[in-house]
Protein backbone atom coordinates (compact mmCIF):
# COMPACT_ATOMS: atom_id res chain seq x y z
CA UNK A 1 0.00 0.00 0.00
CA UNK A 2 1.28 3.51 -0.88
CA UNK A 3 1.80 6.30 1.62
CA UNK A 4 -0.96 7.94 0.00
CA UNK A 5 -3.63 5.11 0.40
CA UNK A 6 -2.77 4.41 3.50
CA UNK A 7 -5.94 4.76 6.03
CA UNK A 8 -3.72 5.21 8.67
CA UNK A 9 -0.71 7.08 9.90
CA UNK A 10 2.02 4.09 10.14
CA UNK A 11 1.81 2.70 13.83
CA UNK A 12 -1.86 4.36 14.35
CA UNK A 13 -3.15 0.73 14.29
CA UNK A 14 -0.86 -0.46 17.25
CA UNK A 15 -1.44 2.27 19.12
CA UNK A 16 -4.95 1.91 19.08
CA UNK A 17 -5.49 -1.59 20.35
CA UNK A 18 -3.00 -3.66 22.68
CA UNK A 19 -2.33 -7.37 21.58
CA UNK A 20 -4.19 -8.50 23.89
CA UNK A 21 -7.13 -5.92 22.82
CA UNK A 22 -6.50 -6.97 19.12
CA UNK A 23 -6.59 -10.90 20.01
CA UNK A 24 -9.70 -10.26 22.58
CA UNK A 25 -11.29 -8.77 19.80
CA UNK A 26 -10.50 -11.48 17.45
CA UNK A 27 -11.98 -14.17 19.84
CA UNK A 28 -15.34 -12.95 20.22
CA UNK A 29 -16.02 -12.11 16.57
CA UNK A 30 -14.31 -16.09 15.87
CA UNK A 31 -18.00 -17.47 16.33
CA UNK A 32 -19.74 -14.97 13.92
CA UNK A 33 -16.81 -15.54 11.52
CA UNK A 34 -17.50 -19.11 11.33
CA UNK A 35 -21.21 -19.12 11.24
CA UNK A 36 -20.68 -16.80 8.16
CA UNK A 37 -18.27 -19.60 6.90
CA UNK A 38 -21.32 -21.91 7.53
CA UNK A 39 -23.65 -20.01 5.48
CA UNK A 40 -21.14 -19.56 2.56
CA UNK A 41 -20.70 -23.41 3.20
CA UNK A 42 -24.93 -23.80 2.64
CA UNK A 43 -25.30 -21.30 -0.48
CA UNK A 44 -22.54 -23.60 -2.51
CA UNK A 45 -24.51 -27.09 -1.76
CA UNK A 46 -27.76 -25.54 -2.76
CA UNK A 47 -26.38 -23.88 -5.55
CA UNK A 48 -24.46 -27.10 -6.33
CA UNK A 49 -27.76 -29.06 -6.17
CA UNK A 50 -29.63 -26.47 -8.71
CA UNK A 51 -26.69 -26.80 -11.03
CA UNK A 52 -26.63 -30.25 -10.94
CA UNK A 53 -30.51 -30.68 -11.64
CA UNK A 54 -30.16 -28.06 -14.52
CA UNK A 55 -27.02 -30.73 -15.86
CA UNK A 56 -29.36 -33.40 -15.84
CA UNK A 57 -32.35 -31.79 -17.64
CA UNK A 58 -29.78 -30.82 -20.13
CA UNK A 59 -28.73 -33.99 -20.92
CA UNK A 60 -31.67 -35.86 -20.51
CA UNK A 61 -34.39 -33.72 -22.23
CA UNK A 62 -31.96 -31.46 -23.95
CA UNK A 63 -33.51 -28.66 -22.34
CA UNK A 64 -32.32 -25.81 -19.40
CA UNK A 65 -35.20 -24.96 -16.73
CA UNK A 66 -32.50 -22.46 -15.29
CA UNK A 67 -31.25 -19.55 -16.74
CA UNK A 68 -28.64 -18.52 -13.65
CA UNK A 69 -28.04 -19.15 -10.05
CA UNK A 70 -26.93 -16.00 -8.02
CA UNK A 71 -25.98 -16.60 -4.22
CA UNK A 72 -25.10 -14.49 -1.57
CA UNK A 73 -24.51 -14.62 2.34
CA UNK A 74 -26.63 -11.25 4.11
CA UNK A 75 -23.67 -8.82 5.00
CA UNK A 76 -23.34 -8.42 8.78
CA UNK A 77 -24.78 -5.05 8.90
CA UNK A 78 -28.13 -6.18 7.20
CA UNK A 79 -27.81 -8.65 9.57
CA UNK A 80 -27.10 -6.43 12.98
CA UNK A 81 -30.22 -4.30 11.58
CA UNK A 82 -33.00 -6.88 10.84
CA UNK A 83 -32.23 -8.49 14.26
CA UNK A 84 -32.16 -4.48 15.50
CA UNK A 85 -35.64 -4.43 12.85
CA UNK A 86 -37.11 -7.64 14.85
CA UNK A 87 -36.08 -6.11 18.78
CA UNK A 88 -34.00 -9.32 19.01
CA UNK A 89 -30.47 -9.37 21.19
CA UNK A 90 -28.16 -10.08 17.96
CA UNK A 91 -26.63 -13.25 19.55
CA UNK A 92 -25.10 -16.18 17.50
CA UNK A 93 -27.94 -18.79 18.77
CA UNK A 94 -30.70 -16.00 18.01
CA UNK A 95 -29.01 -15.11 14.36
CA UNK A 96 -29.47 -18.48 13.70
CA UNK A 97 -32.69 -19.33 15.34
CA UNK A 98 -34.81 -16.21 13.93
CA UNK A 99 -32.69 -15.13 10.86
CA UNK A 100 -33.98 -17.25 7.25
CA UNK A 101 -32.49 -15.77 4.86
CA UNK A 102 -28.50 -15.19 5.87
CA UNK A 103 -27.71 -17.80 3.12
CA UNK A 104 -29.57 -16.97 -0.13
CA UNK A 105 -30.29 -18.30 -3.39
CA UNK A 106 -31.89 -16.80 -6.23
CA UNK A 107 -32.73 -19.44 -9.20
CA UNK A 108 -33.77 -17.14 -12.50
CA UNK A 109 -36.02 -19.74 -14.42
CA UNK A 110 -37.25 -19.49 -18.27
CA UNK A 111 -40.93 -19.73 -17.28
CA UNK A 112 -43.17 -20.19 -14.65
CA UNK A 113 -43.89 -23.50 -14.66
CA UNK A 114 -39.99 -24.33 -14.62
CA UNK A 115 -40.06 -22.52 -11.26
CA UNK A 116 -42.60 -24.86 -10.07
CA UNK A 117 -41.51 -28.15 -11.30
CA UNK A 118 -37.71 -27.53 -9.79
CA UNK A 119 -39.21 -26.04 -6.68
CA UNK A 120 -40.98 -29.72 -5.89
CA UNK A 121 -37.97 -31.47 -7.30
CA UNK A 122 -35.52 -29.38 -5.04
CA UNK A 123 -37.78 -29.92 -2.02
CA UNK A 124 -38.33 -33.71 -2.63
CA UNK A 125 -34.38 -34.32 -2.16
CA UNK A 126 -34.30 -36.81 0.99
CA UNK A 127 -31.73 -34.53 2.47
CA UNK A 128 -33.98 -31.11 2.31
CA UNK A 129 -36.44 -30.15 4.50
CA UNK A 130 -39.01 -27.54 3.36
CA UNK A 131 -39.68 -25.01 6.67
CA UNK A 132 -42.02 -22.25 4.80
CA UNK A 133 -43.19 -21.96 1.25
CA UNK A 134 -44.42 -17.92 0.36
CA UNK A 135 -46.11 -18.45 -3.52
CA UNK A 136 -46.15 -14.40 -4.52
CA UNK A 137 -47.03 -15.92 -7.88
CA UNK A 138 -50.00 -17.17 -7.42
CA UNK A 139 -50.75 -14.19 -4.84
CA UNK A 140 -48.47 -11.26 -5.58
CA UNK A 141 -47.31 -7.93 -3.59
CA UNK A 142 -49.71 -5.20 -3.64
CA UNK A 143 -47.03 -3.67 -5.34
CA UNK A 144 -46.82 -6.32 -7.68
CA UNK A 145 -43.38 -8.30 -6.32
CA UNK A 146 -43.42 -11.31 -8.01
CA UNK A 147 -41.38 -14.93 -6.97
CA UNK A 148 -41.65 -18.17 -5.20
CA UNK A 149 -39.96 -18.22 -1.55
CA UNK A 150 -38.75 -21.16 0.29
CA UNK A 151 -37.48 -21.52 3.36
CA UNK A 152 -35.33 -24.46 3.55
CA UNK A 153 -32.95 -26.32 5.66
CA UNK A 154 -30.33 -28.65 4.74
CA UNK A 155 -27.42 -30.51 5.94
CA UNK A 156 -23.28 -29.22 5.63
CA UNK A 157 -20.93 -31.09 6.69
CA UNK A 158 -18.16 -29.82 8.94
CA UNK A 159 -15.14 -31.69 10.58
CA UNK A 160 -17.22 -31.69 13.69
CA UNK A 161 -20.46 -33.66 12.18
CA UNK A 162 -23.10 -32.63 10.18
CA UNK A 163 -24.91 -28.98 11.03
CA UNK A 164 -28.56 -28.90 9.76
CA UNK A 165 -28.32 -25.08 8.45
CA UNK A 166 -31.42 -22.59 6.49
CA UNK A 167 -31.35 -21.01 3.71
CA UNK A 168 -33.99 -18.53 1.48
CA UNK A 169 -34.23 -19.92 -1.94
CA UNK A 170 -35.77 -17.47 -3.81
CA UNK A 171 -37.35 -18.86 -7.59
CA UNK A 172 -38.76 -16.27 -10.43
CA UNK A 173 -38.36 -16.04 -14.73
CA UNK A 174 -36.30 -13.43 -16.04
CA UNK A 175 -39.20 -10.94 -16.92
CA UNK A 176 -40.16 -11.22 -12.58
CA UNK A 177 -36.11 -11.03 -11.78
CA UNK A 178 -36.15 -7.42 -14.19
CA UNK A 179 -39.17 -6.02 -12.01
CA UNK A 180 -37.38 -6.87 -9.72
CA UNK A 181 -34.31 -5.46 -9.99
CA UNK A 182 -36.00 -2.13 -10.93
CA UNK A 183 -38.43 -1.73 -7.94
CA UNK A 184 -35.03 -2.69 -5.54
CA UNK A 185 -33.18 0.50 -6.96
CA UNK A 186 -35.85 2.84 -6.82
CA UNK A 187 -36.43 1.81 -2.90
CA UNK A 188 -32.70 3.13 -2.19
CA UNK A 189 -33.26 6.25 -4.69
CA UNK A 190 -34.03 9.59 -1.99
CA UNK A 191 -35.93 12.18 -3.34
CA UNK A 192 -38.15 10.65 -6.14
CA UNK A 193 -40.66 13.98 -7.18
CA UNK A 194 -43.46 11.51 -7.58
CA UNK A 195 -43.26 8.18 -6.18
CA UNK A 196 -47.10 7.27 -6.21
CA UNK A 197 -46.68 7.42 -10.12
CA UNK A 198 -43.97 5.87 -9.99
CA UNK A 199 -45.34 2.56 -7.74
CA UNK A 200 -48.71 2.63 -10.01
CA UNK A 201 -46.39 2.58 -13.25
CA UNK A 202 -44.75 -0.49 -11.96
CA UNK A 203 -47.80 -2.02 -10.31
CA UNK A 204 -48.64 -2.10 -14.78
CA UNK A 205 -45.62 -3.21 -15.86
CA UNK A 206 -45.77 -6.16 -13.05
CA UNK A 207 -49.19 -6.98 -15.03
CA UNK A 208 -47.74 -6.65 -17.97
CA UNK A 209 -44.53 -8.77 -17.03
CA UNK A 210 -47.24 -11.56 -15.78
CA UNK A 211 -49.42 -11.57 -19.21
CA UNK A 212 -46.11 -11.92 -20.85
CA UNK A 213 -44.89 -14.77 -19.24
CA UNK A 214 -48.02 -16.44 -19.68
CA UNK A 215 -47.78 -16.23 -23.40
CA UNK A 216 -44.37 -17.13 -23.48
CA UNK A 217 -45.10 -20.08 -21.47
CA UNK A 218 -47.99 -21.06 -23.90
CA UNK A 219 -45.75 -20.65 -26.71
CA UNK A 220 -42.98 -22.81 -25.12
CA UNK A 221 -45.75 -25.85 -24.12
CA UNK A 222 -46.84 -25.37 -28.46
CA UNK A 223 -43.39 -25.98 -29.33
CA UNK A 224 -42.97 -29.04 -27.09
CA UNK A 225 -46.14 -30.37 -27.89
CA UNK A 226 -45.74 -30.04 -31.48
CA UNK A 227 -42.06 -31.75 -30.96
CA UNK A 228 -43.23 -34.56 -28.86
CA UNK A 229 -46.00 -35.52 -31.73
CA UNK A 230 -43.32 -35.73 -34.58
CA UNK A 231 -41.24 -38.01 -32.45
P1 LIG B 1 -32.25 -8.75 0.18
O1 LIG B 1 -31.15 -7.77 0.15
O2 LIG B 1 -32.75 -9.11 -1.21
O3 LIG B 1 -31.97 -9.95 1.01
P2 LIG B 1 -38.67 -12.08 6.60
O4 LIG B 1 -37.36 -12.24 5.83
O5 LIG B 1 -39.54 -13.31 6.55
O6 LIG B 1 -38.47 -11.55 7.98
P3 LIG B 1 -40.47 -10.95 4.75
O7 LIG B 1 -40.62 -9.57 4.18
O8 LIG B 1 -41.72 -11.59 5.27
O9 LIG B 1 -39.39 -10.90 5.87
O10 LIG B 1 -39.82 -11.92 3.71
P4 LIG B 1 -40.28 -12.16 2.23
O11 LIG B 1 -41.57 -11.52 1.94
O12 LIG B 1 -40.18 -13.63 2.02
O13 LIG B 1 -39.18 -11.34 1.39
C1 LIG B 1 -37.84 -11.34 1.68
C2 LIG B 1 -37.00 -11.07 0.43
O14 LIG B 1 -37.79 -11.13 -0.77
C3 LIG B 1 -36.39 -9.68 0.39
O15 LIG B 1 -35.18 -9.72 1.08
C4 LIG B 1 -36.21 -9.43 -1.10
O16 LIG B 1 -35.06 -10.11 -1.59
C5 LIG B 1 -37.42 -10.10 -1.68
N1 LIG B 1 -38.59 -9.19 -1.75
C6 LIG B 1 -39.72 -9.25 -1.03
N2 LIG B 1 -40.58 -8.29 -1.37
C7 LIG B 1 -39.99 -7.58 -2.36
C8 LIG B 1 -40.41 -6.45 -3.15
O17 LIG B 1 -41.49 -5.90 -3.00
N3 LIG B 1 -39.54 -6.02 -4.10
C9 LIG B 1 -38.32 -6.60 -4.30
N4 LIG B 1 -37.52 -6.09 -5.24
N5 LIG B 1 -37.89 -7.65 -3.55
C10 LIG B 1 -38.71 -8.14 -2.62
P5 LIG B 1 -34.56 -8.45 1.79
O18 LIG B 1 -33.98 -8.90 3.09
O19 LIG B 1 -35.59 -7.35 1.87
O20 LIG B 1 -33.46 -7.94 0.85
Amino acid sequence: MSENTQLTAPGTFDNMFSTEQTEELLRRAQPFIELMMQYECTVREVETKLNNLNDEFSTRYNYNPIESVKTRVKDPISIIEKMKRKNILPTIENIEKNLNDIAGVRVICSFPGDIYALADILTAQDDITLIQRKDYIALPKPNGYRSLHLIIETPIFLSTGKKLMRAEVQFRTIAMDFWASLDHKLKYKQNIVNPEEISADLRKCADSIAELDARMQEIHNRIARENAEQE
